[in-house]
């Protein structure tokens, strides 16, 4: 496929945003930023290898994580980007231990929209050259405007999201994102730094053969999780299911997205609530599944419908082919 005579992200941004009845055009501005964001710390990761950006930084993020140079880098060029065009009030971070209210310029806090992001995603594999990728999720904040976002604006459920996205840098960088409308995916061309529309609707497949889970922790599973792997894994009924587990939840989840799978963070004695953030982590890969016809749960409820509590809150997480999500609670239910 000709990439370069497909349309580009900010086309597509344009032409869709007749999509939101009253629209104006701060979405699609929002949008923009995200995209430029995203092609300044696309660089900096293509780089990786090069320049003294890999390594540790030497400090903690509130998960008590490493934080990597790049994911400190990463973290700073999305909320130096959206800050200065007005088009967020407040953002949530992995990498911030509260929200950030954004009054950089006079009318930053006239904005309506609030970002939460994981602006470097499986940091931990930047030092192996693995992929790694950034997850984000827009709401329209619940406070009055023009007042300072309070923690009800980041609070909301997955359910309450007006678009959400993921970012891989892999072998090509990928920004697939839904307004509600599908989804959809572009690749950057990094020759001349556009993004082009290279996987239009997406849809992920009913159902996959590929299960994605950190079978190191299966003495911690649920016994649930336990009952779904055996029955992927039975010999006699020649179930064809294979395990892909990349340790880098955007690139597991794209594959999923493409093949059809199911990737699980299952609770577990060592993380009794999973690893995976609600809030910018499965909320927002949740809506996409959705959008996409796939699923996203807890093991037992809608992902997108829990009510967060706090900002870092971790929640089990199930997600991908829509037949491989049920059998899976199923066996949970039955457990
Ligand atoms: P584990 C990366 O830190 C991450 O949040 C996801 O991207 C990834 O799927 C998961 O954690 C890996 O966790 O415990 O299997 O190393």
């Amino acid at each position: 496929m000709n990439l370069e005579a497909g349309q580009t992200l900010g086309e597509f941004i344009i032409e869709n945003q007749k999509d939101f009845k009253y629209s104006s055009g701060e979405l699609s501005r929002l949008i923009s930023s995200i995209k430029l964001a995203t092609k300044v710390v696309n660089h900096k990761v293509n780089q990786a290898g090069l320049v003294d950006i890999l390594g540790k930084f030497g400090s903690e993020n509130i998960q008590g994580e490493e934080q990597q140079k790049l994911d400190v880098f990463a973290n700073e060029a999305f909320i130096k980007t959206l800050s200065q065009r007005e088009v967020v009030c407040g953002i949530a971070s992995e990498e911030n231990d509260d929200f950030i209210q954004i009054t950089n310029t006079v009318n930053s806090h006239l904005s309506k929209y609030v970002v939460l992001i994981d602006p470097l995603d499986g940091s931990s594999n930047i030092d192996v050259n693995v992929s790694v990728g950034t997850i984000f999720s827009i709401y329209r904040r619940v406070t009055p405007e023009g007042t300072p976002v309070q923690i009800e604006d980041f609070l909301q459920k997955g359910n309450q999201q007006v678009a959400a996205g993921y970012v891989i840098y892999g072998s090509s960088t990928m920004l697939i994102y839904t307004t509600g409308n599908g989804v959809n995916g572009f690749t950057l061309n990094p020759s001349i730094g556009t993004f082009y529309l290279s996987h239009p609707n997406m849809r992920i497949p009913e159902d996959g053969n590929i299960y994605s889970i950190n079978e190191g922790n299966y003495a911690h599973f649920p016994q649930g999780v336990k009952d779904y792997l055996k029955y992927c894994q039975k010999v006699e009924e020649d179930r064809p299911y294979t395990s892909r587990y990349i340790g880098s939840l955007c690139a597991d989840f794209h594959r999923n997205m493409l093949k059809g799978g199911i990737y699980i963070y299952p609770s577990g004695s060592k993380s009794p609530n999973g690893k995976l953030r609600l809030l910018y982590e499965c909320n927002p890969m949740a809506y996409i599944a959705e959008q996409a016809g796939g699923k996203a749960t807890d093991g037992f409820q809608r992902i997108m419908d829990i009510q967060p509590t706090e900002l870092h809150q971790r929640v089990p997480f199930f997600c991908g082919s829509k037949n491989m999500v049920e059998k899976a609670e199923e066996l949970m239910a039955n457990s």
